[in-house]
Formats: structure tokens, sequence, C-alpha cells
């Protein structure tokens, strides 16, 4: 049986002002938990080994969420490769080295659905990691992530350390990256068809050929499955993160459209790159777990679409 968090436990969230950082500090508080250390760029360079170190060895925290990383779309991703893979690599293995060595009761390391190979079966098994060739426009973020899952079973394996690694799909909701070039598709998809019906633009032009097929899960639905496994979960198999359903970037296009309320047409530009066709995850460990994704996609894209208007829109006047 593994250790839970109890109220007065002190938690650490890495990462607490991205997407999925703040959508866990919102879940743990909602769930009781106030003895909270946030850690983000700001207070801490997670890059720079010593002063991860001193940080643990002054606050030792007993739970650690692992949600800092350097993250972005497929273009931030295929065309700054350097920065994915050190970033990366730097912050988790930092991070996770000192939670071990630190005496952390248990810490969740989050990786991503771009882990799999770019032509594995689908939907995808956890047991399809490393069984084929990467996708190329993020193999350095996927290779990153792959050595962060090995460094938390290599150290349960030698030293017993309680680490889980969960795989979530596309994530999006509120605190999201709205930037054009940096931002995944959905978000991106909201604030170019705000801005398409802002300026009365006839067409909007979505990248690649609309064919691929992805995954959504809503940020709240990710915090909420995070905090359960971190109770209940304690094994030093990955589990996938998912709603176990997707769609075509044609048919989110579609879905944005409507909830923006853009009357123009879609056109796709097909220089842009596809990425990998499909990465459906198979979420029966998951589900096995007994937790299920709560959040519709068309509900979900509503309430971001809102929160992108109350929080990004208007400062950008
Ligand atoms: O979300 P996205 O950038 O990353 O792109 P991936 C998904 C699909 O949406 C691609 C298309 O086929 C894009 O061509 N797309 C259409 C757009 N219009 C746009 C747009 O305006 N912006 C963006 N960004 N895409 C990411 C990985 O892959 O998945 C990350 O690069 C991470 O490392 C993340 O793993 C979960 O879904 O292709």
């Amino acid at each position: 049986m593994t250790d839970r968090m109890i109220a007065s436990s002190k938690i650490c969230v890495a990462g607490y002002k991205g997407l999925v950082g703040s959508a866990i500090v919102r879940r743990l508080r909602s769930g009781g938990f106030a003895n909270l250390l946030l850690i983000d760029r700001g207070e801490v360079d997670l890059t720079d080994q010593r002063a991860v170190r001193e940080l643990f060895a002054r606050e030792k925290p007993e739970y650690v969420f692992l949600a800092a990383a350097r993250v972005g779309g497929i273009l931030a991703n295929s065309t700054h490769p350097a920065d994915f893979i050190r970033d990366n690599l730097l912050i988790q293995t930092h991070v996770i080295d000192a939670a071990h060595t630190h005496g952390v009761t248990k810490l969740l390391f989050l990786g991503s659905s771009c882990i799999y190979p770019k032509d594995a079966p689908q939907p995808m098994k956890e047991e399809h990691l490393l069984t084929g060739p990467l996708e190329p426009t993020n193999e350095w973020y996927a290779i990153a992530k792959i050595a962060g899952i090995k460094l938390v079973q290599a150290l349960r394996k030698q030293h017993g350390f309680c680490g889980i690694s969960l795989m979530p799909t596309n994530l999006y909701g509120p605190g999201d990256n709205f930037d054009v070039t940096s931002s995944h598709v959905l978000p991106a998809l909201l604030r170019r068809f705000d801005d398409a019906k802002r300026a009365g633009a006839s067409e909007l032009v979505v990248w690649g050929t609309g064919a691929p097929r992805r995954e959504f899960l809503h940020v709240d639905d990710l915090a909420d499955a995070a905090v359960f496994l971190m109770q209940q979960y304690d094994d030093e198999e990955i589990i996938n993160v998912g709603v176990g359903e997707d769609l075509s970037i044609a048919e989110l296009a579609g879905l944005v459209r409507e909830v923006v309320g853009f009357s123009g047409e879609i056109a796709f530009d097909i220089t842009k790159p596809d990425g990998t066709p499909r990465k459906l995850l198979d979420v029966s460990r998951l589900h096995a777990q007994g937790w299920t994704a709560k959040i519709a996609l068309a509900d979900g894209v509503a309430s971001t679409y809102q929160w992108y208007l109350e929080n990004v829109a208007q400062m950008r006047g």
C-alpha cells in the first residue's frame, strides 16, 4: 500500500504557473492540501543543480509533482530541438535526483503521449514504448521524457525510490500558452479563430492537411488523475492518461469555429508539418485504477475560450 498525502503533507508543485502545474495546485487546494511548496523559474532555476539541491535540503518536501518542463507545439519542437532536449533533461534530472537524495516520500513525473513510436499500433499501449522510431518533429522532447521515465524506474529498481510516471495525451485548458507560433493546436486555433472573427476575415488557414488525429484531455481532468494516482498508484510501469477517443484536426477546427462563432471558411496550409498521423492512448490501465475523464471536449473548448476572452484577449486590447 503506497504512502498517501494527508492535509499536513508538504507537497511541492514544480512548474506551478504553467498549464499543468496551475491545475494541480487548484486540485490540491480543493482537496484540502494547503501545505504547498510552489516553485517555478521565477523562484528557482531548475536547470541549476546546485540551486535545486539547496532548495530540497532547505524545504524538504514530502511529495513532488514534477510539472515543470519546456513544452510547445509542433513548430516550437521542430525549430528548437536543442532547447527541448537540453532543458527538459536538466530540469527533470535535477528535480528527480534531489527528490531521491533528500528523502521525498513520492514523486510524480509527467511524460507525454509523444514518447511512443510514430507508427505505433492505435490505441497506443504502455508496452509500445521503444518499439519503433519516434516522430521526427518532437523526437528531442520525446527522448528527454523517455530518459525521465527510465531515471524514475532505475531509482526504484536500485534504491526503492517511490516514483511514478504518467503519460498524458494532448492537454488544453485555462492557463495554456496561446502564442500562435509556440503553442499547441487547440489554443492556437482558439486564438486564431478569435482574431479572424474580430478582423472580419473571410478565411482561416489551419496548418497541415487537417487529416492527423489527436486526443484532447482537459487539464483539470489531468490534475484530478494526477492527485488520484499519487494517492493510489505505486508501480514502476508508466500509465497513460487520456480520454480514449480522438478526432481529426479538420474536425477540431470545425468545433473551434463553432465555439468562437467564426463565419468564414477554413483552408489548409500543407506547407506546415502534420506531425504524427495519430497518437490515441489506450487508457485501460488507467480505467482499471478506477479513474475516467469527465470533461467533454465541446464543453472544455467552450470554457477554455471563455477563459481566453477574460484573461488573454482583453489584455491585448
Ligand atoms: O498540437 P500540435 O502543435 O502538436 O499539432 P502535436 C497538432 C496538429 O495540429 C499538427 C496541426 O498536425 C499541426 O499541423 N495544426 C493545425 C496546428 N493548425 C495548427 C496551429 O495553428 N498550431 C499548431 N501548433 N498546430 C505535440 C508535440 O505534437 O504534442 C509536443 O510536439 C507534445 O512535444 C504535445 O508532445 C503533446 O500534437 O503534433
